[in-house]
């Protein structure tokens, strides 16, 4: 059974930034469910995919040191480890993790045309198609079998899971991988990040949910790594039962033990955290009041979905936040979804008269709080929001 724990109001889609804004724009409501008996944490409303995932999508996985830098510590461990013959990456936006790989070791799925140019510029074999069956049997008949499947912040982005696991079941070799990574949902909960749940988030995995979800497909958790991106990620390192070359590894159990110790089995913990998302929005929104009476300058840095979430929910627009800073060029000088905020390709300069920064890109705070040290030094402070909304300069 599904029960609702809490409502984001009505949001417009995560990553549509418009060139001019517009108030008309694609809205849908944003209600989050728990399922009392597969532990699953999904969002009611389902977007379909051909509308979130375009030739117009404008997130870019290479447009952070700390990114790029894990998914080359990734690559060689791929390597070291499994050395595989034949690589497929679902989801692989701008090539980060796949150009590690030699060009003829490594194969991409990437719906988003527009992203799948990248990677087909640079001569991987890219299929700018949406993964699902059909994809994955055109796939089998090319390549026979596959024999590592890596996928980072995708799976939960697509709304027929089984679908999708039936479509890996496909083509994994006997003895293959596959190698899953998307934010943690024990960590989600814990740092009181609502804003991860929105249109392409369908889903938000717990080991608990993820492993009863497996079950169905003969797929095994062999392994679990914690990783620090998007806020505290969980990396699962997944085979098929039969195959015993690789053993059942101590992670697996902490993490299922730790997020059955935290609760995320029982509804209780959902709706405290639907609480605290409710007082985290009044807490926030007192800040921002409190530094406007006192004429400050307000910009916000990391035009992220988690930003266009967190300001649709508290309804935050320009009366507040003057304009946003970014390194994305498919964001530049269009308007935060939803919100009549502007942004600007980032420079160094454009903080210069500012006074406080919302961070929007709170996943990058180390990354971000390096670069901006000038800043800092001058007295500039940040707003955050996670855990708790609350100024901070460190
Ligand atoms: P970032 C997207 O979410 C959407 P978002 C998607 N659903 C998902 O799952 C995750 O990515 C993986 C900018 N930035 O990664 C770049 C700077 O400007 O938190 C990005 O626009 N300067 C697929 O949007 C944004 O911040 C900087 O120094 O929540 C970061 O977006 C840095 C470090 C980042 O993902």
């Amino acid at each position: 059974m599904n029960k609702f724990f809490l409502d984001l109001g009505v949001q417009p889609l995560a990553n549509n930034f418009l060139k001019k804004y517009s108030a008309k724009q694609p809205r849908y409501n944003l209600k989050l469910y728990f399922n009392t008996k597969s532990k699953m944490v999904s969002i009611s409303k389902r977007i379909p995919s051909s509308v979130m995932f375009n030739s117009k999508y404008p997130y870019r996985s290479s447009m952070s040191s700390t990114m790029r830098l894990s998914f080359k510590k990734l690559s060689n461990e791929i390597k070291i480890k499994f050395n595989p013959k034949l690589l497929l990456e679902i989801g692989s936006n701008d090539g980060a993790l796949l150009t590690n790989f030699n060009k003829n070791k490594a194969i991409g799925v990437e719906p988003c045309k527009n992203l799948a140019k990248i990677t087909k510029a640079k001569r991987y074999f890219t299929y700018d198609d949406y993964w699902d069956f059909k994809l994955s049997s055109k796939i089998k008949k090319k390549f026979k079998e596959v024999d590592l499947i890596y996928s980072a912040n995708t799976l939960t982005h697509i709304s027929n899971l089984k679908d999708v696991f039936k479509s890996i079941n496909l083509i994994l070799s006997d003895k293959g991988v596959l190698i899953i990574e998307d934010p943690s949902l024990l960590e989600c909960i814990k740092s009181n990040a609502y804003d991860q749940f929105y249109n392409e988030h369908i889903y938000v995995f717990s080991a608990i949910a993820l492993k009863n979800f497996l079950k169905k497909f003969d797929l095994e958790i062999f392994d679990i790594k914690n990783l620090p991106t998007h806020g505290g990620s969980l990396r699962y390192f997944i085979k098929r039962k039969k195959n015993k070359k690789f053993d059942l590894k101590i992670s697996v159990k902490r993490q299922l033990s730790k997020e059955i110790k935290f609760g995320l089995n029982k509804f209780s913990i959902y709706k405290n955290f639907g609480e605290i998302a409710k007082r985290s929005k009044y807490n926030l929104l007192m800040i921002f009041d409190k530094l406007k009476k006192q004429n400050k300058k307000i910009i916000g840095y990391g035009a992220t979905a988690k930003a266009s979430t967190v300001l649709n929910y508290c309804n935050i627009g320009n009366e507040t936040i003057d304009y946003f800073v970014d390194t994305t060029p498919n964001k530049f000088n269009r308007f935060i979804p939803g919100k009549n905020i502007k942004i600007k390709k980032y420079k160094k300069t454009l903080l210069n008269s500012v006074d406080y920064v919302f961070l929007g890109a709170w996943n990058f705070k180390n990354e971000i709080f390096n670069k901006e040290k000038a800043f800092i030094s001058n007295g500039g402070k940040f707003i955050i929001h996670v855990p708790l909304p609350r100024i901070i300069n460190k």
